[in-house]
Order: C-alpha cells, then sequence, then structure tokens
C-alpha cells in the first residue's frame, strides 16, 4: 500500500525550515501532500495562490532528489477532513522550541478526537534550520535585516519584491 503524508501549513512564506521538515518527511513516505492553508485568521502576507506557487518551486529539487511524489494543494476547512480527502493516515508536523509545543500538542489532541484513524508525526529540522520561522523572517525583511541564510532564493526575491510593493 502507498504511504501517504500531508504536511500542512501556512507557509507565509516557504522557509528553509519547512524545507528541511519536507526533505525529512519526503524520506518516509512514497506521496506528501503539502496542504496550504488559506488561514485568513494569520492575515497573510503572501495570497494563497502566491504561497502555492512559491512552495512548488522550492519542493520540485526535493521531489526529484527523493524519488517521493510532492502535491503542493490549497485547502480549506478542517484538517482531518482533508487528510482523509487526500488519502493520508499520517500529518506531519514539524517542532521547534518549547513554544511550539503548547498549539501542537492541543492540535493532535483535538485532531485525534475528530478522528482516531490519523496520526501526528512530529519531524524536527536541523539546528541550522530549527530557529527559523515565517513570522520572524518576515519581520526581519521588513526592517532591512538578511533573510537570505532563511529561505530558498525564489522566495527571498518574492519576499522582497512584495514589501517593496506594500
Ligand atoms: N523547524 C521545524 N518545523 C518548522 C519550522 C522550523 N524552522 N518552521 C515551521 N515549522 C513547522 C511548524 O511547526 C508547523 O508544523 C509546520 O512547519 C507549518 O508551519 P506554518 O507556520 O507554516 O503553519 P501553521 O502552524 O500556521 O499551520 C496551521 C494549520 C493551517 C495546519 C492549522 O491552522 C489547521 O489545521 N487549519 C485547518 C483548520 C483546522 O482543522 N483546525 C483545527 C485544528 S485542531
Amino acid at each position: 500500500i502507498e504511504r501517504v503524508a500531508l504536511y500542512p501549513g501556512t507557509f507565509d512564506p516557504v522557509t528553509n525550515g519547512h524545507l528541511d521538515v519536507i526533505g525529512r518527511a519526503a524520506r518516509l513516505v512514497d506521496r506528501l501532500v503539502v496542504g496550504v492553508a488559506i488561514n485568513i485568521g494569520k492575515g497573510p502576507l503572501f495570497e494563497l495562490e502566491e504561497r502555492v506557487e512559491l512552495v512548488k518551486a522550492e519542493t520540485a529539487a526535493i521531489a526529484e532528489r527523493s524519488g517521493t511524489i510532492i502535491e503542493v494543494k490549497p485547502f480549506e476547512g478542517l484538517l482531518v477532513h482533508y487528510a482523509r480527502e487526500v488519502g493520508a493516515r499520517m500529518i506531519v508536523r514539524g517542532l521547534r522550541a518549547v513554544s511550539d509545543f503548547d498549539y501542537e500538542f492541543q492540535m493532535v489532541g483535538m485532531n485525534r478526537r475528530l478522528d482516531q484513524e490519523i496520526e501526528t508525526v512530529f519531524l524536527m529540522a536541523s539546528e541550522t534550520n530549527q530557529f527559523i520561522a515565517s513570522r520572524l523572517v518576515k519581520e526581519i525583511a521588513k526592517l532591512g535585516g538578511d533573510i537570505s541564510g532563511f529561505v530558498p532564493r525564489t522566495t527571498l526575491e518574492r519576499t522582497l519584491a512584495k514589501l517593496r510593493a506594500t
């Protein structure tokens, strides 16, 4: 049977932290669906279509290297419903410092109550990528700092262009 995982997130924008997790997840499954959430609550910098497009562009090399099928798709509605829809029994989440734990802990608990057959799996990025967060990347870029060590190249260019335009 095909092993399928869903890696959901806001990806506003995709960072080296996300790509690190995607690379690790790709080694564990046959097909990885990266679900890009609409997430109006977070007031994203990038439109949904732009976020999907950037994740697609930045994950192409990982798909090639790992031989894993990586599908990048927008989603709205409940995460567990979307996991069912794409045939994923596994939800992948990245874990950074303690600060992530509380939110992730609640999410796992709630999702498990909603669907007992779906397991959440946590992966940690390498030491260099562990502390990277989209929110801080945007803040640093806005304040004129160098974000080239935190995001891949296309994303870097698009983030700077976006901030110039807004
Ligand atoms: N190292 C390791 N992991 C990382 C790093 C890093 N440097 N950076 C990010 N990550 C991980 C995050 O911890 C997360 O697991 C994932 O990558 C995506 O991160 P974000 O910030 O892009 O995405 P989130 O956390 O905003 O995504 C939240 C969802 C959209 C998944 C969530 O809101 C959701 O499920 N929405 C759908 C509605 C729903 O079902 N709600 C009920 C949930 S119980």
